[in-house]
């Protein structure tokens, strides 16, 4: 828990004036709304919305990913079937420390292992089923790969999150209550043998068919066990924290709104979670295009910040095929996912596949490295750095370009919703893409914004869009200019802004695919 209590306290700590501690203190990540409630007030209650600490912390990794090994690694399966005979799990040269040296190497934060896929095989030695590393000829089945990457992420300093499977096609007591026992002695010991869990991440998948074993999940009873026993931890897709962007293509929305409506939210629910923070499921399809904006809040009798995570895998399958060796997608595709999840406002899962040696494959490895030098060298310089701004009026302006997320500049009363903000660049550059971040511990706000160049004693439209929240990275035609300006023109109270930045894309349009 150390970890993370000394980032946040940072963060309170970075924060201007009273905002930041006062906030936590008195804006909460989800709100009730009566009966009756005028528009506007749902508006300004949706703005005062705020991530909790555990969603702050995790929006702020910006790159996650998962490692995907199991038994259909060895049957070359997507899906096993739970009759796999354990004595196939066999990575004779696996190092946990080659996958997280090559995460971190990509930038990536934080990394998922999935100890227990659908086939319900263990990669820790467990004591609630055989169905395990210990009955397998890995190190003579004294081999725990739980422990592995826990200890590689402890040393090279990143989170460490579990992919829990809640479907289990190989337990006999699955389609019964006492699943829901088993799945909390596993719980318990995940999450206790291990140091500091980030994440628990929970799929919704099952393929049992019509006839198949139906097992009712007992999800609040797990949430508030992984609430007590690690109470920093995001609990993933089929829970409360963070919500599943919808596709697996790693492409997100570009109106993304992270405060969504939660109509099975109650004052009862609300009081039963007070203690650990709120710890249910908002119900509902989030797989359309607009999640949350005012047409779809108008409505709701709850609101609920409930970021959106984007999972995709560097190659086809989420476990490594040899066939897909030459099917690993290029850095070129990577950075483009990488402006479409990142880049609006979510936080991306890029699944690494360890092979059957237990190594991230070569071609994967190669195709990281050269994603991570593409975003170097497009945002190493931002171009607006030595800026001089100019406000349409508000506080803190200085803070646009300070570097500091935790700083942001706003306009003077909750009633300007609009503003302008004008750059005069040092010198003239040329640059196509263009960053903003709100700062989103005081809430998600702005709706709409347009941003200009100066060319011929005129402004020009560059780019425009809708949401920004987190981080929102836009690209256009390349634009040589010396002055340009961000005219918000809606927001759904005082906007905020953190940073903006003026980059040079290391790709040009023409190559991306
Ligand atoms: C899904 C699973 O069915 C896939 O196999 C994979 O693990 C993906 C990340 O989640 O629900």
């Amino acid at each position: 828990m150390k970890k993370i209590t000394a980032g946040l306290l940072s963060l309170c700590l970075a924060a201007t004036g009273p905002t930041f501690a006062q906030q936590v203190s008195d804006q909460k990540n989800y709100v009730i709304i009566q009966p009756g409630e005028s528009e506007a007030n749902i508006v300004r209650k949706a703005a005062n919305v705020v991530p909790s600490l555990r969603q702050l912390r995790w929006q702020q990794l910006e790159l996650t990913a998962f490692f995907h090994i199991g038994v259909n690694t060895f049957t070359n399966r997507e899906w096993g079937t739970g009759k796999e005979d354990p004595k196939i799990f066999n990575p004779t040269q696996l190092d946990a420390r080659q996958w997280v040296r090559v995460a971190k190497e990509a930038g990536i934060k934080q990394v998922i292992l999935t100890a227990k896929h659908h086939d319900g095989f263990c990669l820790w030695s467990t004591a609630t089923t055989e169905h395990s590393v210990k009955n397998s000829p890995w190190k003579n089945g004294q081999g725990d790969v739980m422990r592995e990457v826990a200890e590689a992420c402890k040393e090279y300093g990143i989170g460490f999150g579990v992919y829990l499977s809640p479907w289990d096609m190989n337990s006999p007591v699955y389609g019964t209550d006492a699943y829901n026992d088993l799945f909390i002695d596993q719980l318990t010991e995940l999450l206790t043998q291990y140091g500091q869990i980030d994440e628990v991440w929970f799929d919704g998948a099952n393929g049992e068919g019509p006839n198949g074993k139906k097992q009712v999940y007992d999800f609040d009873r797990w949430y508030q066990h992984i609430r007590k026993l690690q109470p920093t931890a995001t609990i993933a897709i089929m829970g409360p924290d963070v919500r599943w962007v919808g596709t697996e293509t790693g492409y997100g929305r570009e109106t993304e709104w992270s405060v969504v409506p939660a109509n099975n939210l109650d004052q009862s629910a609300t009081a039963a979670n007070s203690q650990q923070g709120l710890a249910f499921k908002p119900q509902g399809d989030m797989r359309g295009d607009d999640l949350g904006s005012r047409d779809k809040i108008r409505n709701a009798t709850g609101l609920v910040w409930y970021p959106a995570e984007t999972d995709v895998s560097i190659r086809p399958g989420w476990f490594y095929h040899p066939e897909e060796d030459d099917k690993v997608k290029t850095p070129e595709k990577l950075l483009d996912i990488y402006y479409s999840s990142v880049g609006r406002n979510g936080v991306l899962l890029l699944n690494i596949p360890p092979d059957k040696r237990g190594l991230i494959h070569e071609s994967d490895v190669k195709a990281l490295q050269e994603w991570k030098k593409l975003r170097d060298n497009t945002f190493t310089t931002n171009l607006a750095a030595k800026a001089k701004v100019k406000v349409s009026g508000g506080k803190n302006k200085q803070a646009i370009l300070d570097g500091k997320y935790d700083t942001h500049y706003t306009t003077k009363s909750e009633k300007d919703t609009t503003a302008v903000v004008e750059l005069q660049l040092k010198g003239e550059h040329t640059f196509d893409v263009l960053l903003l971040q709100e700062n989103i511990s005081v809430g998600q706000r702005i709706e709409k914004f347009t941003f200009e160049y100066w060319k011929n004693g005129q402004w020009h439209k560059a780019t425009e869009g809708t949401t920004v929240g987190y981080k929102r990275l836009l690209r256009f035609d390349p634009v040589t200019a010396s002055k340009v300006r961000l005219l918000i023109e809606s927001s759904r109270l005082n906007p905020t802004l953190s940073e903006i930045g003026l980059y040079k894309n290391a790709l040009t349009s023409a190559t991306i695919q």
